[in-house]
């Protein structure tokens, strides 16, 4: 685990000072609804250690990582974008990783987004 820094917003959430509308936790990641929603369903997937990217949690543990795309599929049975059988709704997970994939927090967090058609390519 690298050092956080000591203003990292999603630490303060998973610390408890900060309080998210959660939707989804295990012993080692929190999903909570996004703040400024992209699509009907816009919920962040963050392990409670701090990694500032996905290619920094992987070399760290990538065990972890499993368990954070693990997390994500969950919320998106969860949110019901995945239909048992017949016509699938469809999920997109996105991990912005740097300041060109348009980065903001710099703990690393995957993005479930779906409820409406997602285009591709991405902006
Ligand atoms: P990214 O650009 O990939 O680093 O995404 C960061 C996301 O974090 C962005 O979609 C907005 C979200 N976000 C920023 N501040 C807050 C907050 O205070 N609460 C919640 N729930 N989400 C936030």
């Amino acid at each position: 685990m690298s050092e956080p820094p000591s203003d990292c917003l999603f630490c303060r959430m998973v610390a408890g000072e900060i309080a998210p509308d959660v939707v989804r936790e295990t012993d080692r990641t929190l999903a909570f609804r996004d703040i400024n929603p992209q699509a009907p369903t816009h919920v962040l997937v963050v392990p409670r250690e701090h990694h500032a990217t996905l290619g920094a949690l992987t070399a760290a543990d990538p065990g972890l990582t499993g368990e954070l795309v693990a997390a994500a599929h969950a919320v998106a049975l969860q949110e019901g974008l995945v239909a048992d059988g017949g016509a699938e709704p469809g999920y997109r997970l996105v991990a912005n990783t740097g300041p060109q994939a348009g980065q903001t927090v710099h703990h690393v967090h995957l993005h479930v987004l779906g409820g409406r058609g997602l285009g591709w390519p991405p902006g």
